[in-house]
């Protein structure tokens, strides 16, 4: 017996948005498998995006990144969507793979290289005023490979003005999400490494830029639930990127390689009202498949985020504090493992078919025929790829 009853009713309503890059094929810098059944076009990616969503009723929106998304008609893409009862969510620009941005995008000595990007970034603007999009996610590969290569804080300063550009476009209902990571593809620097760098850099624009904090970016050993807690206490967590790691920006399941770990920081988003219909945190999954199938990848990953939030939602917060007052330090942490240990798989079982879902997920999707069904005719053509 568990107390999952007390805790169905807010599993209600949990959104959690799919890349459309999963659903391409990916890989190393070593090689790229190709799978049966890849999309070819960003619409066979929404058709499995929201495949994945009929399957679990947790994935209601997808994230397009441009230019690999770029199609002629946005609203037509919108309406396709909407057809097979999904929305289009993020979207993330791309300033990381044109020569022109060998040495920066938004922080480049040349400004005429800075307002290429920031170009992109309006037109990325257009695409979400067409899509319905409520944040423009910018990740910036910029940054230096050798000490003394950049000056550090002139790129820091060109970083505001160009951020402070693309923030005049967002629109009232809008938002500018920054995202931060420590190393790749430069390995000296990056011009937004940290929480506290993107902090300091939304903080400037206003009420409207914020963070997003993806897992697989920070250096092994990192609380990263201690960061979730941060910048909810300072308002300015805007959005996750779920992923899990176990050396470097792994791009693995959520959920995989440090349960644990999920579950602390889903106890922090709770704590710190990141959860929940009065929160606008945006929980988005940034993951490749690179050896195992695309759809039950993403199936499984938004199941692994559903399970631990049950269990985070079941930490007793009375007794914990309770506990934490006393200075009852193992007393404490019990309460805390009590939960993390507890199994609701069966209790989320009950509760999917509660709502005409599939009990089993992974299990329905392997027997309705899609797999079998989009590796039957999605034949020539070229297949997607992450980028
Ligand atoms: C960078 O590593 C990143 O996490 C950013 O979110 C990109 O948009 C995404 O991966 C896909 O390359
Ligand atoms: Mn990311």
């Amino acid at each position: 017996m568990t107390d999952f009853a007390a805790i169905a009713a807010r599993l209600e309503g949990q959104a959690i948005e799919l890349p459309s890059w999963a659903f391409g094929n990916s890989g190393t810098r070593f090689k790229v498998f190709g799978t049966a059944g890849t999309p070819r076009s960003v619409e066979e990616k929404i058709a499995d995006a929201a495949t994945v969503h009929r399957f679990t009723g947790l994935a209601p929106s997808v994230a397009l990144h441009i230019p690999w998304d770029h199609v002629d008609d946005y609203g037509k893409l919108r309406a396709h969507a909407a057809d097979h009862g999904v929305a289009l969510g993020t979207i993330n620009s791309n300033t990381f793979q044109d020569d022109d941005y060998k040495f920066g995008a938004l922080t480049h000595v040349d400004p005429k290289i800075r307002q290429k990007a920031i170009d992109h970034h309006f037109a990325c603007i257009d695409v979400m005023d067409a899509t319905g999009s409520r944040d423009l996610k910018i990740w910036l590969a910029d940054g230096s490979n050798y000490a003394g290569q950049a000056d550090l804080r002139g790129r820091q300063d060109r970083l505001a003005e160009s951020l402070a550009t693309i923030y005049d476009r967002i629109g009232d209902d809008q938002r500018l999400v920054l995202e931060y990571k420590f190393f790749e593809p430069a390995f000296y620097h990056t011009d937004v490494p940290d929480w506290g760098t993107s902090y300091a850099q939304v903080s400037a624009l206003g009420d409207r830029a914020v963070v997003c904090l993806d897992t697989g970016h920070h250096a092994p050993g990192t609380n990263i639930e201690f960061i979730v807690m941060q910048l909810l206490r300072l308002g300015k967590l805007g959005s996750f990127d779920f992923n899990s790691r176990y050396y470097a920006d792994d791009d693995l399941i959520v959920g995989s390689a440090d349960p644990f770990q999920l579950f602390r920081i889903l106890f922090e988003v709770i704590r710190g009202g990141g959860f929940g219909p009065d929160s606008d945190v945006a929980f988005m999954l940034d993951q490749c498949h690179n050896v195992e199938d695309k759809i039950p990848g993403q199936i499984r990953s938004v199941l692994n985020v559903q399970e631990m939030t049950a269990r985070a939602l079941l930490v007793d917060r009375d007794a914990l504090a309770a506990a934490q007052e006393a200075g009852d330090v193992l007393g404490a942490h019990q309460v805390f493992m009590d939960a993390f240990y507890t199994d609701v798989r069966a209790d989320l079982a009950a509760w999917r078919e509660e709502r005409g879902l599939p009990a089993d997920p992974m299990r329905a999707y392997a027997e309705s025929g899609y797999q079998e069904q989009i590796e039957a005719e999605r034949v020539g053509g070229t297949q997607l790829s992450w980028n």
